[in-house]
This record gives C-alpha cells, sequence and structure tokens, in this order.
C-alpha cells in the first residue's frame, strides 16, 4: 500500500467504502491520518467496522467539524446530476474535496526514491474505450521486458493498494471520467487518452463535461510525454494545444484508419499495419493482423496507443512486436469462448456503450448478434453504420421488445434472457458465422456488472459444448 502522505494527525473523511473508499482509509491510516468513514449502504459499514474504522453518518450536521479533507469515491455524484449531499456539506463547510487518486499523486514519491538509479514513473490512461485494454497491453509489454511494474486504478484495484515503488518500476493506472474530474492532484509522467465518444453524460452535463474531465490530465504542468488519439476533433484540439510547434514531440499522435505523417511524432495503424513515423521519417513498421490478443480496428487502436507509450520510455519496436504477440487481451473484451462445428462464440460484455459495439460488430463477420440491456443515453442510432455484418439480432434485457424495436430494419428476435439468446443464435448459425455478445447497453437490469453478464453467456456456451444438439 501507498501510506498518504499530508494528513498525518489530521482527521479525513471517506466517503464510500468500496475499492476506491476502504483502500483509500488503508492508506490514509498506513500515513498516520485518522480516517472517519461512511458509506450509505450498512454492509459495507459493518466490513470497514470490522477493520477497525470509526463511523461517522457525513449527513450529520456539523460531521465536518475537525476534518481536514473530504475523499469520495468515483461512484458517487459529486456535481451532476445533482452534488451528493455530503459533498455539498463539505463545501459549504470549506473542507477540500479530493479522491484516492489525487491521494495517490500527492504521495508516490518518497525519500527512498534520492537512492534510486531510474526514477519511478507513472503512466496514466484515460479515453471512452479501450482503457483497460490499452493499460493491460503497457503493463504486459513492460513485464515482458522484464521492467518492475504495477497495475492499477479504473481497471479494478484501488490505486493506493499498489506497493510503493521500487528503483525504475513503472505504475500503469487506468483513470476513469469520474476519477479525473475530482483528482486534485494529477501528475502522470505519461498521459494516454485513447479516444472521445459519449459516455457518462450524466455525471458530466453532457459531452462537454465528460471532455472536461477528461482533459484534466492533460492540465498545464502535467505530463513530459501525451499520446493522443486525433480521430475525433476533441482529440485533434488537445494534441493541437498541447504540441509548441508542428514537431513538438512531447505530444505522440495516435490514430486507427488514418495515416499520419508531417514532422510530428505519430502512431498510426491502416489495413492492419501500424507505422511510426518521426520528423517526416518511418520509424518502424508492425503486422498485426495476426496478433491474436488484439482483434479489429479498434484493438489496433490500442495496440498504437500502448506502442506509444511504452516507446515514450524508450522501449525499441521490436521488443515492443514481440510482447504484443503474446497479450492474451482481457476476459470479457472480443474475448474468444469457444468453436462449436464452424460457429466462434465471442464475449464482449463490455461493450456496455454504442461506441465500443459499433467496434465489436466492425471486427468481425456474418454476426448473430446478442444486444440489449439498460439503455444509455443517446440512442442507438449510431450502431446503424455498423451493422452491415449482422445477420440477427437476439435482443436481451428487460426492456427487449423496447430495445428491439430502436435497431432498425436488421432481422431480430426478442429472446429476453442470455439463456434463450444464446440457444437461439447457436441454432440458428451455420458454419463460419460469430456468436458475438456485445450489448451497447449496461447490464444493471439483469445482472449485477458487466462481468456476471459475461461469465452467463459463457456459462450458456459452456452448455452447448456439453449437450451438444440440445
Ligand atoms: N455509495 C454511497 N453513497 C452513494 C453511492 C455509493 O455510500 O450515494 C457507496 C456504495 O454503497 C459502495 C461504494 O460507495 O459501497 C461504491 O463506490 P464506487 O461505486 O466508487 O465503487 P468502488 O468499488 O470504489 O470502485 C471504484 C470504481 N467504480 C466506479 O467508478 C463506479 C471502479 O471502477 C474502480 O475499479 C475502483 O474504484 C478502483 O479504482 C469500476 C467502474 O465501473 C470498474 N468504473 C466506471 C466504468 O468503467 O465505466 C467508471
Ligand atoms: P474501457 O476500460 O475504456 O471500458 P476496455 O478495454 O475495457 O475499455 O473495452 C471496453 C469495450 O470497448 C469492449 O467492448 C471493447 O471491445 C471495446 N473497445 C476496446 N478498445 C476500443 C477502442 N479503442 N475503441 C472502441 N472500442 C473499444
Amino acid at each position: 500500500m501507498i501510506p498518504v502522505q499530508g494528513y498525518r494527525g489530521t482527521q479525513v473523511a471517506v466517503l464510500g467504502l468500496g475499492r476506491s473508499g476502504l483502500s483509500a482509509a488503508r492508506a490514509l491510516r498506513e500515513g498516520g491520518a485518522t480516517p472517519i468513514v461512511w458509506d450509505d449502504n450498512k454492509a459495507a459499514r459493518t466490513t470497514a467496522e470490522g477493520e477497525g474504522f470509526a463511523l461517522r453518518d457525513l449527513n450529520k450536521q456539523g460531521a465536518f467539524e475537525g476534518v481536514a479533507a473530504l475523499i469520495v469515491s468515483p461512484g458517487i455524484p459529486h456535481l451532476y446530476p445533482q452534488p451528493n449531499k455530503v459533498v455539498a456539506a463539505a463545501w459549504a463547510a470549506g473542507v477540500p474535496v479530493d479522491n484516492d487518486i489525487s491521494l495517490f499523486f500527492q504521495s508516490f514519491a518518497t525519500q527512498a526514491w534520492e537512492q534510486m538509479d531510474q526514477m519511478p514513473k507513472v503512466i496514466a490512461v484515460t479515453g471512452s474505450n479501450g482503457k483497460s485494454t490499452t493499460s493491460a497491453l503497457i503493463h504486459h509489454i513492460l513485464t515482458h521486458v522484464g521492467r518492475p511494474t504495477q497495475l492499477a486504478g479504473n481497471i479494478g484495484r484501488g490505486v493506493l493498494d499498489i506497493e510503493p515503488a521500487i528503483d525504475g518500476e513503472v505504475v500503469v493506472l487506468e483513470l476513469s471520467s469520474y476519477q479525473t474530474d475530482l483528482a486534485r492532484n494529477l501528475t502522470p509522467d505519461v498521459a494516454v487518452l485513447t479516444n472521445l465518444s459519449p459516455d457518462h453524460l450524466d455525471r458530466h452535463a453532457g459531452f462537454g463535461g465528460y471532455f472536461a474531465a477528461k482533459r484534466r490530465l492533460f492540465a498545464e504542468g502535467g505530463p513530459d510525454r501525451a499520446v493522443i488519439g486525433v480521430d475525433e476533433p476533441e482529440g485533434q484540439y488537445l494534441a493541437n494545444q498541447l504540441a509548441g510547434s508542428a514537431s513538438d514531440d512531447r505530444v505522440i499522435r495516435v490514430s486507427s484508419g488514418h495515416k499520419l505523417g508531417g514532422p510530428g511524432w505519430c502512431v498510426s495503424a491502416r489495413k492492419g499495419f501500424l507505422a511510426e513515423t518521426r520528423k517526416g521519417k518511418q520509424m518502424a513498421s508492425i503486422d498485426l493482423r495476426g496478433v491474436p490478443g488484439l482483434p479489429g480496428a479498434h484493438n489496433h487502436q490500442n495496440a498504437c496507443a500502448a506502442y506509444a507509450a511504452c516507446r515514450s520510455l524508450g522501449l525499441a519496436p521490436k521488443v515492443i512486436e514481440k510482447a504484443f504477440h503474446s497479450f492474451a487481451g482481457l476476459p470479457h473484451r472480443s474475448q474468444r469462448v469457444a468453436e462449436i462445428d464452424g460457429v466462434a462464440f465471442v464475449n464482449d460484455s463490455k461493450a456496455t456503450n454504442v461506441d465500443s459495439a459499433a467496434k465489436a460488430l466492425q471486427a468481425f463477420k456474418k454476426i448473430r448478434w446478442i444486444c440489449g440491456g439498460l439503455e444509455k443515453e443517446g440512442g442507438l442510432d449510431a450502431l446503424q453504420p455498423a451493422m452491415g455484418e449482422v445477420r440477427k439480432a437476439y435482443v436481451i434485457g428487460r426492456e427487449a421488445a423496447g430495445f428491439a424495436m430502436k435497431l432498425g430494419a436488421v432481422s431480430h428476435v426478442v429472446c429476453t434472457t442470455m439463456a434463450a439468446a444464446v440457444a437461439q443464435a447457436a441454432q440458428e448459425a451455420e458454419a463460419g458465422d460469430t456468436v458475438l455478445l456485445a450489448p451497447a447497453a449496461a447490464s444493471f437490469d439483469q445482472y449485477d456488472s458487466f462481468e456476471r453478464r459475461g461469465e452467463d453467456f459463457i456459462t450458456q456456451v459452456n452448455k452447448l459444448e456439453e449437450e451438444p444438439g440440445a
């Protein structure tokens, strides 16, 4: 764990006691502060009490007396759609509101670093889609070359849970817009923006607020190197704003689909080939078509971003290329789970928004598409251009019929449950088809998480293997 610096001898309030809040409370205690904790859920409070933390209902009048700061979990809306009551009370009391990401940046460097040959570094990855894959891929490449490295953040591990850095270590953090929005300290050495498309709009009062939250990672005085996906205008704008001149190599521009050139430092993938150019010259080229863990143009974008981040640390192209081939991919993202009688079954349960589902639909052919769930703001229209390879949609979710109505002309059937969808899709599929779970919706109407939904898909596919012809 990273002991939190700067709060020794003070009381610090912690709101939310999940993965982020509980690890923040532990790290504060380790750094000599007295955490005062609260969660609106009783079970979470009981767990914290079991670890010896003092509970205080932060909703009560005067709860912030003698409190130095309030640390808030990312899932708790601090401003939009409306401020959480406890957060608003902290504002009113003049108590600084912050999060675990900020505590991490404030506490990462220690006196022990003075004895080190190579200073530890932080690579922080944000963006709408591909954050986890890109972060995990960077971590994998660094592991492959034998560099000490740890991975944490939105990928499921509280950032303060990692061990203090050793000589030459590189910490890779996946950061969500919720996390970058609130952090007071946000100073990675290398910052990555994979791409930008609408998501979490309710939490940021629209797309502009969402982009503003992500941009905080690149604020003045921030990263030494910025790796920026420039396939959207927001990325182009950000890259332009950060670069002092056209050849400024503090910015590495990344694209999937467009060949980038010019005097700057660029990494782009087109038709399955990654190319790195610098000062107008091609530095390296990698064939990504046979890389099993990174299928599709969207994963080639992730490969470019990870490649650029690793190049900025001085790793050689050949070494990175080799590491690509041993990357297994992450569960629930373009995860090939079985092939039965020539039909492939792919689990992309993490395709919780329209853009990620569209990318999955563009990565496979002859698709039997399992979709549906809790629809996000913004509608499904953006899926239309990606539906060319869909043979039929098998719609799940509590509101499956309503979801199906919005799919337009594509042939579809309302299945409601995963079991029914997998069974019917498998029955109707022919050799060469792909049964693809890419819901374009959140899972919470039927499952606790996208992971549970993906696991259910795998369970249903396994049943097909156990009961052939069933
Ligand atoms: N809570 C309250 N009051 C409220 C709302 C919540 O007390 O009004 C409490 C809940 O009872 C619960 C705790 O807050 O005990 C949950 O906090 P949380 O939702 O922030 O969840 P954590 O377990 O702390 O996980 C968080 C991230 N969760 C969210 O951003 C929603 C995890 O990202 C992250 O991996 C973890 O910190 C470690 O950094 C998950 C996620 O879904 C994967 N992220 C979103 C996404 O990827 O789309 C942004
Ligand atoms: P994040 O952590 O940003 O949610 P993941 O790597 O977990 O990103 O992938 C989330 C979903 O988006 C998956 O469905 C995956 O197939 C898809 N995806 C992955 N990379 C990209 C990308 N670069 N662009 C669009 N979609 C992507």
